[in-house]
């Protein structure tokens, strides 16, 4: 199917961004499942030659989690918005990041509820006036990197979809990353949006030194906390991340319950 976004929106970057990502790795469509939430990200399935899910708003995480414990042999790639999920869906992440389920979840950040025509989400800037909003958003925006940092996911990174280049590569190193992976990455809404444009994202987003650490947790902090947020590349990544795997022999007795939960239902 041919993608169905408006002109210039930022999703066009991610699609091509991931697909290229798969390519390069050698991917095949029968091995690969995108799983979306809902919302113009959500779409995002459609358009990728591999198996797709589109599922819940707020709930492709768990269901991507069952798709993994049923076939762990299966690449697994989440797609979603920042109302997706850090509003409906928030309360899934720091569950699939402390049990390291080893899929990459790419977080689409439009700064917007874009699918229902622009309202506010839980990114939208101080002060900017939307259908929601109209005197201008009062509530603080989430910090959806500092929340992974919190969450101690074993892998995490920002990028921008103005530069498909890095993000190509981010993605591609956060598919090979044995464990969860999360990406976040601004992705311009034109329609809804004025405020993000690719020459705001390449002009305030700066990329990591070669020098960045990024396997020392510390250093990530810095480099976050110490750019206001605005720094693209990859974070944080784990030594010898050890992710939830359905045919190991569980760590724990808790650890075999759910195990054996979740296998009824595949
Ligand atoms: C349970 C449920 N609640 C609300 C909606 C309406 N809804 C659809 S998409 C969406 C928000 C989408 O925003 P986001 O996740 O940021 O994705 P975007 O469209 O910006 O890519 C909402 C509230 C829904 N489909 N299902
Ligand atoms: S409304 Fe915004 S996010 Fe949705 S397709 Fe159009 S530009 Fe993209
Ligand atoms: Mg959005």
């Amino acid at each position: 199917m041919q993608p169905i976004w408006c002109p210039g929106c930022g999703d066009y970057g991610a699609l091509q961004s991931c697909v290229r990502a798969l390519q390069e790795l050698g991917r095949k469509p029968k091995d690969t499942v995108i799983v979306s939430g809902i919302g113009c990200s959500g779409r995002l399935p459609y358009f990728v030659d591999a198996y797709g899910f589109h599922t819940l708003h707020g709930r492709a995480l768990p269901i991507a989690l069952g798709v993994k414990l049923a076939n762990p042999d299966l690449t697994v790639i989440v797609v979603g918005g920042d109302g997706d999920g850090f509003g409906i869906g928030g309360g899934h992440v720091p569950h699939i990041a402390r049990r390291n389920v080893d899929i990459t979840y790419l977080i689409l950040d439009n700064g917007v509820y874009a699918l229902t025509k622009g309202h506010s989400s839980p990114t939208t800037s101080p002060g900017q006036r939307t259908p929601s909003a109209v005197r201008g958003e009062e509530a603080k925006p989430l910090d959806i990197v500092g929340l992974l940092l919190a969450y101690r996911s074993s892998f995490i990174a920002a990028a921008h979809t103005a530069d498909r280049p890095t993000l190509t590569s981010i993605i591609k190193e956060g598919i090979l990353h044995p464990g969860f992976s999360a990406i976040h990455i601004y992705s311009p809404c034109p329609t809804y949006n004025e405020l993000m444009t690719p020459d705001s994202l390449r002009e305030s987003i700066r990329l990591l030194p070669q020098s960045h650490d990024r396997h020392n947790f510390a250093s990530a902090i810095a480099a976050h906390y110490g750019n206001n947020g605005f720094v693209g590349g990859i974070l944080y990544q784990e030594k010898d991340s050890a992710p939830l795997n359905p045919r190991r022999e569980p760590a724990s007795e808790s650890q075999r319950r759910f195990l054996e939960l979740a296998g009824r239902y595949a």
